[in-house]
């Protein structure tokens, strides 16, 4: 896969692309990831990329020329994603999707936004990371990047850990723990300590039941439960109606 970005700040996805997992990717080409300098791709004196709005009001916009430049330069643009407010949210399906494409461009917005005619001539699609206002389009940029590129097949080889994600299924994780036994004056659950795997999955799929109830009951609407985790999903209702937390021993069957 081959990602370029067009930004006003470059510098600010050096380490970004260094470090870590991204780093790694590349290293291995299994992406190739370049950043493209707005200002490189502006005619004046002042390299301006931005100008005042028609019908004026406050703030300013992209220059629809530097843009348009910038992504005809790149030999194979293949789809042209805008990072604007205005877009549709980003969420793990298309992440997946994202994933498949052999060649992305990301645009991002800085300012009120870009000229209409850019937008309408250029972009294939326009992304939103959430519903909060940030400066540009540069960290909703990264974070496409970064959802993105640890998809890749030759990216997270193991298998069990993409499949293992929250959100793989739909549903949050689960707790974990790890070193001490007791911490806080706090006991591991037995169970994990048991050695028996049968036992610690179900006690895991419940958990997660439990978490996604608790915390993001939205995620039920799409999520498709096997009869198993029909039947745990009840239990936990009458836990929470019983005012258990799942921590008590009497629960440590599974
Ligand atoms: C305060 C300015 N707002 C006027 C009503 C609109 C606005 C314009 C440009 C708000 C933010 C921005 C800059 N943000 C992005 O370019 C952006 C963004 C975001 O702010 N939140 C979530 N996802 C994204 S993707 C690009």
């Amino acid at each position: 896969m081959r990602i370029d970005i067009i930004t006003i700040f470059p510098e600010l996805f050096i380490p970004f692309l260094q470090k870590g997992i991204i780093g790694r990717a590349r290293e291995k080409s299994a992406v190739q990831i370049a950043t493209h300098d707005l200002r490189e791709f502006t005619t004046d004196r002042h390299r301006m990329v931005d100008d005042y709005p028609y019908g004026g009001g406050p703030g300013m916009v992209l220059k629809p020329e530097p843009i348009w430049r910038a992504v005809k330069q790149i030999p194979q643009a293949g789809r042209v994603v805008f990072l604007t407010p205005q877009g549709r949210t980003f969420d793990q399906d298309k992440a997946w999707e994202l994933s498949q494409i052999k060649n992305l461009t990301l645009i991002c917005g800085r300012y009120e936004g870009v000229d209409e005619r850019v937008r309408e001539e250029l972009v294939d699609e326009e992304l939103s990371i959430g519903d909060y206002v940030l400066n540009g389009g540069e960290v909703p940029a990264m974070v496409v990047v970064e959802a993105v590129v640890r998809l890749l097949p030759e990216v997270l080889g193991d298998e069990d850990s993409v499949a293992g994600d929250s959100f793989y299924h739909g549903l949050l994780d689960h707790p974990h723990y790890t070193r001490p036994e007791e911490f806080a004056g706090r006991r591991v659950p037995r169970v994990l300590l048991s050695g028996d795997h049968k036992r610690i999955e179900r006690w895991r799929k419940k958990e997660r039941l439990r978490q996604t109830l608790i915390r993001r009951p939205d995620l039920f609407q799409e999520a498709q439960l096997s009869p198993e985790e029909q039947e745990l999903l009840e239990q936990v209702k009458i836990e929470i109606r019983d005012g258990l937390d799942g921590k008590e021993d009497s629960n440590e069957r599974y």
